[in-house]
């Protein structure tokens, strides 16, 4: 059982808020520790092969299920998995739900994921735990259309408001504003540059703007909860 109201889990992540962000980004370096960082990098790779699922610019593993808007229809999570995902439950952000599900991503130098938003299929917090090289993750202003309704465009730079760098083993915290206002994507590059966009810039280690950063392979734990759930179907077999 966690210790202490959510409210009160809550208020003890004020001092990893990205202050100068809009509303509600937390940061938490060193999240787990290099032999935890090891231990799931390991697990990932010992997974089954039909557990990978090729995208043209990364590949991925679903773990819980797959969310649907019909409802995911709901599996147990590896064990493997439990540890940090209930460590990230009794941080309290996500109210008393519990994370039911993981998306693995692999990102090899160069490879990275489209401008997008999560949408409704989850409670409103994306998780994420950071293992293997660091990552930039950009936010961007959705296109305002004539119709009020927001939309994408092809030249993101133009869109771009600010960044994130994720250093391996951190745990990254988006809600609210961040979660329904500004895509999240990853640009394809073999290096990243350290701007003045990069808002938690103070909150890594030993980085100043314009160092150069080589990207290597990186796997992201995207711990998110799915609130519309069905269960297995039992098939009975026939004599
Ligand atoms: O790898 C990441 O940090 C981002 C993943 C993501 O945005 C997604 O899978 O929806």
């Amino acid at each position: 059982m966690p210790n202490g109201s959510v409210d009160e889990r809550v208020d003890k992540l004020n001092q990893y808020v990205i202050q100068n962000g809009p509303h509600k980004i937390y940061y938490i370096p060193e999240f787990i520790t290099k032999g935890e960082e090891e231990y799931l990098k390991d697990c990932v790779y010992k997974a089954p092969k039909p557990r990978w699922t090729q995208l043209q610019n990364r590949r991925l593993q679903n773990w819980g299920g797959i969310p649907h808007t019909k409802g995911m229809i709901a599996e147990e999570l590896p064990s493997w998995l439990l540890t940090t995902v209930e460590r990230i439950y009794e941080l309290g952000v996500f109210g008393e739900k519990k994370p039911n599900h993981v998306l693995v991503n692999e990102y090899l130098s160069g490879q990275g994921i489209m401008p997008h938003l999560d949408g409704p299929l989850f409670y409103p917090t994306i998780t994420t735990v950071n293992l293997g090289s660091h990552g930039v993750l950009n936010f961007y202003r959705p296109m305002e259309q004539p119709n009020g309704e927001s939309g994408v465009v092809e030249d993101w730079a133009e869109r771009l408001e600010f960044s994130l760098l994720l250093e391996p083993r951190s745990l990254l915290i988006l809600q609210e504003t961040c979660y329904n206002n500004f895509l999240h994507g990853i640009e394809e590059r073999s290096s990243d540059l350290i701007t003045d966009k990069i808002l938690n810039v103070n909150q890594c280690q030993e980085l100043k703007l314009n160092n150069e950063l080589s990207r290597d392979t990186r796997i992201s734990l995207t711990i998110r909860h799915v609130p519309k759930t069905t269960k297995p179907i039992l098939r009975l077999g026939r004599r």
